[in-house]
């Protein structure tokens, strides 16, 4: 096969989504020849490579067409999308939502400053690695205001006399408490997400894109989900399905020889804890089993 048949995935090298990204395609049943430290990984069981990069290169790299899709923040997708890259544009989108690098795009001011809103950023200078993101917000708030673009390190900004406000990713808020700073505003609420060109190919890659993405809806089905397996006296159905997290509708299969009784099995969306197995158990239910979920294909 062609090298270029084969769909090429750009992933963040080393980071905070490399290893959960790396985790989730396992999950969906995909293999890689290389090591990690390496750029390149070659898919072993599907036609799908990698290409292992700064999670800031990955939307030029599918605009350019050198991969097929990445996956990379919202964030850095956006960003793109607000300042074009620079080059001839290729309208880019988020086919899935992944689940992990969950963090929002966040106005911070000092702890002393007041906060009315957006319109007390007027005339300020905010510091940012997002000044597309930072722009956009300002312009629909109609907020006149300077963007001081920084590479990292944005939350000491304040402290420097550099700027009176920040916009950066927030996730515990640690990072603003420890520089005295408070969080007022959300610019982007971001995760890891699948980007795409608008336009996906209709070759192989597409075969393999639809692959993919058959699997990662399987994986996002159960994420989260557990097989609750029981026996109960037949009567007992009703009020026992009503007990289920998640409302879900449970099957009931017969049990030879046993007229009375029914197995019921519910897929359901939370994990169970002891305290909602007892409810159940007490409303009639025996034989209680909670059994992990491994994958889904509808
Ligand atoms: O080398 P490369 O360019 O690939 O990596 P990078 O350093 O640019 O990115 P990395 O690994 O830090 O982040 C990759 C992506 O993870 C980001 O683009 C976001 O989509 C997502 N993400 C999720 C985060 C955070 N959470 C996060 N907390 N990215 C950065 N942070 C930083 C933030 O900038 C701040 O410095 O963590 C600090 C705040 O964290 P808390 O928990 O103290 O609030
Ligand atoms: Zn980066």
């Amino acid at each position: 096969m062609n090298p270029r048949e084969r769909l090429r995935i750009a992933m963040q090298k080393s980071g905070r989504l490399s290893e959960p990204a790396f985790e989730l395609l396992e999950r969906c049943g995909l293999s890689f020849r290389q090591s990690r430290d390496k750029l390149f990984c070659y898919g072993e069981g599907e036609p799908i490579d990698l290409l292992l990069v700064r999670d800031d290169d990955i939307p030029a790299l599918i605009a350019q067409g050198v991969c097929d899709l990445g996956i990379v923040g919202r964030n850095v997708l956006e960003e793109y999308a607000c300042t074009g890259g620079g080059e001839a544009c290729v309208p880019l989108q988020a086919l899935r939502g992944l689940g992990f690098g969950a963090c929002r795009l966040a106005i911070a001011v000092p702890q002393e400053r007041a906060y009315a809103g957006p319109q007390s950023l007027r005339g300020l200078r905010i510091a940012t690695s997002s000044p597309g993101l930072l722009r956009r917000w300002l312009e629909r708030h109609g907020i006149a205001a300077q963007v001081v673009t920084l590479a990292g390190s944005v939350e000491i900004a304040p402290r420097l006399g550099t700027a009176e406000a920040i916009c950066d990713l927030v996730q515990t808020g640690s990072t603003l408490a420890a520089h005295q700073l408070r969080e007022v505003d959300t610019v982007l609420e971001s995760e890891a997400v699948l980007a795409a060109p608008c336009a996906l190919p209709v070759d192989e890659r597409g075969d393999a894109i639809e692959l993919l993405l058959r699997r990662l809806d399987g994986v996002n089905r159960v994420r989260g989900s557990r097989l609750l397996q029981l026996l109960v006296e037949r009567s007992a159905v009703d009020a026992i399905a009503r007990l289920l997290p998640g409302a879900p509708k449970p099957t009931v299969l017969e049990l030879a020889g046993q007229p009375g009784e029914v197995m019921l099995q519910a897929l359901c969306s939370d994990e169970l804890d002891w305290r909602q197995l007892e409810r159940i158990k007490q409303a009639g239910a025996r034989e209680l089993f909670v059994l992990p979920v491994e994958r889904a294909l509808a």
